[in-house]
């Protein structure tokens, strides 16, 4: 994954595993701004995990700079990586339109977050699983995947004809609940989102970072 570099530095690391959806996102960032960078799969549920050495939160992704300062979570890190290259800007620079593609992925991400709480809940013993939790956290994803129809409506992208933010937060969310829940029908209910990550797995910064695990 990591690719040629034209403004950072290489010693810059990310922590990541290779599922998260969220550490996706910020490899396909780097990976369509060309950062170069070392990837560190760390899986944070993992005994000997070194995470909360680098975000008190032991979370992931976590990206660690030149001077070893650690950034997180993956809002900051892609924000950082698009404001420090000038290459392929994925955020636009005034507000209005720059703060519609973060409404993008508040979206994506607050699907993810619910999503993955109930791929945790699910994996509790039976007994102790709470269904009422689970529906709570399921509706959320529907609701975000009607919301995500409803604003792409007929455009290509996101937030119109170009490539950006958005689209990746989208489509890190979509590849989630594909490979986390392949039993949910997102793709029959919502056609054109299907359209949509069909168009994104097109490009190697998406087919590359595929979840796997
Ligand atoms: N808001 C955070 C969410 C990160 C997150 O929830 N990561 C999960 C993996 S998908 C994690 O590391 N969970 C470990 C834990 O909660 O202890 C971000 O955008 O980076």
């Amino acid at each position: 994954m990591p690719r040629k570099n034209n403004t950072l530095n290489a010693k810059m690391k990310l922590i990541a595993s290779l599922t998260s959806p969220f550490a996706r996102k910020v490899r396909i960032v780097a990976a369509e701004k060309f950062t170069e960078y070392e990837l560190i799969v760390d899986i944070p549920w993992n005994e000997d995990t070194q995470v909360p050495k680098y975000n008190p939160l032991g979370k992931v992704p976590v990206w660690i700079m030149e001077d070893g300062k650690a950034l997180y979570d993956s809002r900051v890190i892609v924000e950082y990586l698009d404001s420090v290259s000038p290459v392929n800007h994925l955020l636009p620079k005034d507000a209005r339109p720059r703060i519609m593609v973060k409404r993008w992925e508040a979206l994506a991400d607050g699907v993810c977050d619910a999503a993955a709480t109930v791929f945790l809940e699910k994996k509790r013993p039976a007994a102790q699983q709470n269904p009422d939790w689970i529906q709570r956290q399921m509706g959320k994803v529907f609701a975000g995947l009607n919301a995500m129809s409803v604003d792409l409506g007929h455009q290509n992208y996101c937030t119109g004809e170009f490539f950006n933010l958005a689209d990746i937060a989208v489509g890190c969310a979509l590849g989630y609940l594909e490979f986390r829940f392949p039993e949910l029908e997102w793709r029959r209910a919502h056609p054109n989102l299907s359209e949509l990550y069909d168009r994104l797995m097109l490009r190697p910064s998406f087919k590359e970072t595929v979840p796997v695990g």
